[in-house]
């Protein structure tokens, strides 16, 4: 049974319900694991356009979303080593559709549309808000998600209404927060912090966190070793 989405994903409506004054204090620590994982291939595998059409499969999905822009296709990239990757991904007609990647014939990584879409009309937006939080909520292999969230800025109404709906409908997620070369630390610190603290009043655990750049290749192994640890039965994700 599939629970019905209930929140329209890319509406505004909730824009200014969360403020950003309200500062935590909660100590940030970034999940590092000693072991991390070899992604020896990727390959596409097929799109679907909603969760009806998505393919059976027993192995574990690890999904990856976030707002256009945010730096998703560059690190489905870094993390499989393959450009085509995030080049399928983009390709006009599967951007709005569920991408699946088989990854070392051993578990899927799901790349999903960017919310916060400019969706032309209430029918665009319902349809794709459907898709998304369809698969999120009703799809029995999927281990968790991975929210990416824009280092360089402030919580987001979208992306906090987003992750409430995760929590709500208990589905595992980490956070993301991508570009961090593009801020200094202690700007990155204080917009985790900020952010953490607003989803704290829905979360009876904190999820995991993590800071990626393709600089230096900054969170890839931590991200790989997440997920190895989760194939293993471990971790928040297991
Ligand atoms: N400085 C910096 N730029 C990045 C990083 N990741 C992505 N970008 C840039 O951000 C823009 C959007 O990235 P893209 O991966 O296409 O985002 P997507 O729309 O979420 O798939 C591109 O110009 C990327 O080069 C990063 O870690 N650091
Ligand atoms: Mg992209």
């Amino acid at each position: 049974m599939v629970a019905q989405p209930s929140l329209k994903v890319g509406s505004l409506a909730l824009l200014g319900k969360y403020s950003i004054t309200a500062v935590s204090n909660y100590a940030v620590r970034n999940y590092s694991a000693p072991e991390s994982m070899n992604v020896s291939s990727a390959k596409f595998q097929i799109s679907a356009p909603d969760l009806a059409s998505c393919p059976v499969s027993e192995l574990r999905e690890f999904a990856f979303i976030g707002r256009s822009n945010v730096g998703k296709s560059s690190l489905l990239n870094m993390l499989t080593n393959v450009k085509a990757l995030a080049k399928v991904s983009a390709t006009p007609g599967h951007t709005k559709l569920i991408n699946f990647f088989s990854v070392n014939n051993e578990w899927t990584l799901v790349d999903l549309p960017g919310y916060g879409y400019a969706e032309t009309n209430q029918q665009g937006r319902d349809r794709f808000a459907q898709m998304i939080l369809g698969y999120l909520a009703g799809r029995e292999n999927l281990a968790g998600v991975f929210v990416l969230i824009d280092s360089r800025h402030p919580p987001q109404a979208i992306d906090l209404e987003f992750v409430e709906w995760l929590v709500g409908e208990s589905v595992p997620f980490a956070l993301v927060f991508s570009k961090a070369d593009k801020v200094k630390p202690a700007l990155l610190q204080k917009h985790t912090e900020l952010f953490l603290g607003h989803i704290s009043a829905w979360c009876a655990e904190l999820p995991k966190v993590f800071s990626t750049s393709l600089e230096a290749r900054m969170g890839r192994r931590e991200i790989l070793a997440f997920i190895k640890e989760a194939l293993a039965g471990e971790g928040s994700f297991a």
